[in-house]
């Protein structure tokens, strides 16, 4: 990933977090990949028959990766040679639904290999969840191209709001990604 990506990637967040749209679309798959929503939706279903809660894990999820660097998959990455995990960090300990996600990837990957990212699996799932949580239809147009990131951002993870943090702090943290009192108290019930 050259610089210019990585800036884009890290200023680029879904739509619920505000949304840059510079290089997303929401057709980006249309040609490559146009069953990618219906592939992640019947998984999500699926999931939910043994989870009435996934959706809602997902959607924290989500909301987790998002706040660190942006909704790039960071967030799925083990540690590794040159990657300390968001994973292990103390906002993320308790986050859940890496399976159902991973049921999506090779779901996806089974009809369109090698074309849709992880960073667009979360998103699209956190997007579906909503529905299948009896939420609009179609509450968002996600916006697709999302790249993922090659590495985390352990300590980044102190921009997640905490149970612990003060009135004025958990609302700076949602300013400082574009998200105002709605998004915060939407996100909060489900989320933090
Ligand atoms: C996409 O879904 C349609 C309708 O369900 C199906 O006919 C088609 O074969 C699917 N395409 C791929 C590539 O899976
Ligand atoms: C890690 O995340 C923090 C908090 O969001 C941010 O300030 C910092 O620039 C990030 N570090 C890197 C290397 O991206
Ligand atoms: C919200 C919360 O618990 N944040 C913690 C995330 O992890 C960093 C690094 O371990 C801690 O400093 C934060 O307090």
């Amino acid at each position: 990933m050259n610089s210019i990506q990585y800036i884009a990637l890290a200023l680029c967040t879904v739509s619920i977090f505000g949304g840059c749209n510079a290089q997303l679309s929401a057709t980006f798959y249309d040609s490559t990949c146009p069953n990618v929503s219906s592939v992640a939706r019947g998984i999500l279903v699926q999931a939910r028959q043994t989870d009435v809660r996934i959706g809602a894990k997902i959607i924290r999820l989500h909301f987790h990766d998002c706040m660190v660097n942006g909704c790039d998959a960071s967030l799925l990455l083990d540690d590794a040679e040159g990657i300390d995990s968001e994973k292990d960090e103390p906002p993320n300990t308790t986050i859940d639904g890496y399976s159902v996600l991973d049921d999506i990837k090779t779901a996806v990957e089974n009809v369109c290999p090698g074309v849709v990212s992880c960073a667009d699996i979360v998103a699209l799932a956190a997007q579906i969840s909503v529905s299948l949580d009896g939420g609009p239809t179609n509450p968002w147009e996600v916006q697709f191209g999302r790249r993922d990131s090659t590495t985390a951002n352990s300590t980044g993870t102190i921009a997640i709001p905490s149970p612990f943090d003060d009135f004025a702090t958990v609302r700076r943290k949602f300013t400082d990604v574009g998200l105002d009192a709605t998004d915060m108290v939407a996100l909060s019930g489900n989320c933090i």
